[in-house]
């Protein structure tokens, strides 16, 4: 059985890091260890929420795992707290990691051309360290212009595209799983740039952006590359299941905060052949 870590805020309502990283990937026949490295009441969309940061736990969480010759097959990261949390990931990474594991990085940071209110520019410059350092990074096109520094285009074509994803490899990154990336009125899809191939899924896109759907995306990702996957059909498939899961939800005004993603699990299991 693979085992792997995840480590990202848990927001006790929301549908997002923690609370849909664990179900998705434990359905998936993989062991997911966690740590938390924030506890919120709900995520940061809604308003008045509570934070209590777990900072200073996640290094003697790791030398407990050391002692104790604890090991994974792959650390997945998303949304995390701050630069300095950012610091301590890429210390216990340093410290847990073994020959073969996967580093999966998430940078969850932004979107439609903005960085979420919390971070700022030192933020992203920890998280180009850490990024550049992994096996593989899944940013939306938002991300991936902060991590180069490219302007951000509402409109732009496969030369922009292009020129992104040969930025983000002359920084340093290895596979590439671009996600948002439309060409077309109504569609959407994702770009995967492994070993120097680059492939490109299309597939419809649903006008209103759902929250939270990043997060079931990468988990879902991360559960099919565990079962053998390579990054490509891992991408599509995680593409899949969140489009069903976005389509579940749709016309639930009171699912504002997140998607529907326990409704769809057994068809995402069924694309894993399970
Ligand atoms: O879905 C990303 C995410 C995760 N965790 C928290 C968030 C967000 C996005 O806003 O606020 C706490």
């Amino acid at each position: 059985m693979k085992r792997i870590v995840t480590i990202q805020d848990i927001s006790c309502v929301g549908k997002c890091s923690l609370t849909v990283a664990l179900p998705i990937i434990s359905a998936t026949g993989v062991e997911a260890a966690i740590i938390p490295t924030a506890v919120l009441s709900t995520h940061t969309m809604f308003k008045n929420f509570t934070c209590k940061d777990l900072d200073d736990q996640i290094l003697p969480i790791a030398e407990h795992w050391k002692n104790e010759g604890i090991t994974f097959d792959a650390f997945y990261t998303g949304y995390l707290a701050s630069a300095q949390q950012i610091a301590k990931v890429i210390k216990l990474i340093d410290d847990l990691k073994t020959e073969g594991n996967l580093v999966i990085i998430d940078p969850a940071m932004a979107d439609n051309g903005k960085l979420y209110p919390a971070f700022d520019g030192a933020y992203v410059e920890a998280m180009k360290e850490l990024a550049f350092s992994a096996d593989i990074i899944l940013p939306n096109i938002t991300e991936a212009c902060f991590l180069t520094g490219t302007e951000y285009r509402e409109r732009y074509d496969e030369a922009y595209i292009t020129q992104l994803l040969d930025r983000l490899t002359a920084a340093g990154a290895k596979t590439i799983v671009l996600t948002g990336v439309g060409y077309r009125e109504g569609r959407t899809g994702v770009v995967v740039q492994e070993g120097g191939a680059r492939s490109y899924y299309e597939h419809r896109r649903i006008a209103k952006g759902s929250h939270g759907t990043g997060d079931v995306y990468a988990a879902a990702f991360v559960g099919a590359l565990l079962n053998g996957k390579n990054a490509y059909d891992a991408a599509v498939v995680a593409a899949d299941y969140t489009l069903l899961c976005i389509e579940a939800t749709q016309g639930d005004a009171a699912h504002w905060y997140g998607v529907k993603f326990e409704a769809e699990l057994p068809a995402f299991l069924r694309m894993l052949g399970k």
